[in-house]
Order: structure tokens, then C-alpha cells, then sequence
């Protein structure tokens, strides 16, 4: 693989994409990688903005709104971050991404996916991540996690059902079929994210190694060693 490498972590809530994201950033740093580590809603000015009225308990969206607060994010994010990191060769790596919406907004709220596709790919102009590590954890786990970390915003907000509906739509997007018939979502693996976080790092670190063994093989133990920074979005 030459030039940039677009990737993305995604699951429901509390699965751990989070610590992971910095965790993998440091060490794809390490390895003297340029790492670019945004996460969605966010990442430019814009987004900021258009995160704090997606994740605030105290805004009243439609699932209309929503989808379109989400997807301007995102063409924000692409064209002021994404692609002129990727054309400089740096490695994204994104906190959640196009399947958040077809998770959410997709099996969530219940609007169609025809509509989702078309907004989006008007917002990404095509672009697709390289790879996405699912974070997958069970549900009673992931919950835990929640709890002990406290305060929802307005989408944790929702009921259990909605968050089934989420996790329901993760899982299908594992199916070999469903990935060759959503070519915009890119190729979507599993990691396991139970057990401590160093260990998940572990398997996300296999999971790249073994997908581009010559770019990334490397990466085992690579947080020992002094790296470069990591910008942060
Ligand atoms: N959303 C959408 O609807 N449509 C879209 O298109 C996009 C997003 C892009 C963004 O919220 C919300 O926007 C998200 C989807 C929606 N909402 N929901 N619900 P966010 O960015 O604020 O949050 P999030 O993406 O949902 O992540 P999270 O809830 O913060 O969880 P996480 O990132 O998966 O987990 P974490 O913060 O790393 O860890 C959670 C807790 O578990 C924390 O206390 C950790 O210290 C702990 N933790 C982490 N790893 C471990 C391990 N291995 N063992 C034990 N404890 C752990």
C-alpha cells in the first residue's frame, strides 16, 4: 500500500473505541507513522460546533436534522482534514465514521438507507475508509462500562431498544455480502474488546498487521519506543 491509510473505529457505546483510538494513535506514532486521530461529530471548527448541538440533551432534532447536522460534519472533516492528510501520506485514524450513520440514523431512527447513501456520498465525495475494526462487546459489558463512566449525552440518552437496533446493525455489517453490496463503508472486521485495554489494543494492532504485514508489522511493541505527536482533531 502506498500514500495514506484511512481508518476507523466503530461500535455501539462503552465498547472502548475511544481508549483504543488513543491508545492506537500512540502507537502507530511510535512506529514513526504520521497519525492524524479525529473523531466524528468533530474535528474541524465546524464540526466542533455541529457536535455540541448533536450531543446536547437540550436539543430537539428530528431524525432528519440529525442526519444532515452528522453528514455536514463529515464533508467538513473530509475536505479540511481527511483527504490533504491522506494525499501527504498520513495514517487517519477516525472515531466512528459512514457506518455510524447507518447504524443510528440507518437502523436507530428507521430512515432508509437510500437517503442516508445519497446524503453521504455527497458529504465524503466518495471516499471510503481502507479499514474499519468493529469493536464487539457484549451488551451487558459495554452497559457496565457506561454506568461506571457516568453523565449520557443525548444519543446515550436512548432507550435499550434503540441501542439493540444499533448494535443489530454493526453486526450485519460483517457479513462478507453485506460489505461487497456497500462498497462506501470499505471493509469492516471484528476485534474482540473485552478484557484490558492493552489487550484490545493487541488485536487491533493484529488486525492491521495482518492486513498490510509489510506497513504495519512493526506496530507490535512499538509503544516502547520514542514516536512521533500524534494531531489530534
Ligand atoms: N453518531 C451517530 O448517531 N451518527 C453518526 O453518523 C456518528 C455518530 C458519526 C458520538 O458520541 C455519538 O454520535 C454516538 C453515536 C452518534 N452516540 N452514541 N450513543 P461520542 O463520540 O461522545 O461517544 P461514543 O462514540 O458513543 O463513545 P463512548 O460512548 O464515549 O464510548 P466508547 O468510545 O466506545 O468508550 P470509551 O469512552 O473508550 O470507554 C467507555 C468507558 O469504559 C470509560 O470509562 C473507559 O475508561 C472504560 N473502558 C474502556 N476500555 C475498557 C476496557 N478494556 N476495560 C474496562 N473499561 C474500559
Amino acid at each position: 500500500m502506498a500514500g495514506g491509510c484511512f481508518l476507523v473505529l466503530e461500535g455501539g457505546e462503552g465498547v472502548g473505541k475511544t481508549t483504543q483510538w488513543r491508545r492506537l494513535a500512540d502507537h502507530l506514532a511510535a512506529a514513526g507513522h504520521e497519525v492524524v486521530a479525529l473523531r466524528e461529530p468533530g474535528g474541524t471548527p465546524a464540526g466542533d460546533a455541529l457536535r455540541a448541538v448533536l450531543l446536547s440533551p437540550a436539543s430537539a432534532l428530528t431524525a432528519e436534522t440529525e442526519t444532515l447536522l452528522f453528514a455536514a460534519s463529515r464533508a467538513q472533516l473530509v475536505r479540511e482534514v481527511i483527504t490533504p492528510a491522506l494525499q501527504r501520506g498520513a495514517v487517519v485514524l477516525v472515531d466512528r465514521f459512514l457506518l455510524s450513520t447507518y447504524a443510528y440514523q440507518g437502523r436507530g431512527r428507521a430512515l432508509p438507507l437510500a437517503a442516508l447513501r445519497d446524503v453521504n456520498a455527497f458529504a465524503t465525495g466518495g471516499l471510503a475508509p481502507d479499514l474499519t475494526l468493529l469493536l464487539s462487546l457484549p451488551h451487558e459489558a459495554s452497559m457496565a462500562r457506561m454506568r461506571a463512566r457516568g453523565a449520557a449525552d443525548r444519543m446515550e440518552r436512548e432507550d435499550d431498544a434503540f441501542h439493540q437496533r444499533v448494535r443489530a446493525a454493526f453486526e450485519a455489517a460483517l457479513d462478507p455480502a453485506w460489505q461487497q453490496s456497500h462498497p462506501e463503508i470499505g471493509p469492516v472486521v471484528s476485534v474482540d474488546a473485552e478484557g484490558e485495554a492493552e489487550a484490545v489494543t493487541g488485536r487491533c494492532v493484529a488486525a492491521l498487521a495482518r492486513r498490510w504485514p509489510h506497513r504495519f508489522s512493526n506496530l507490535v511493541g512499538a509503544e516502547a519506543r520514542a514516536g512521533r505527536e500524534v494531531t489530534h482533531g
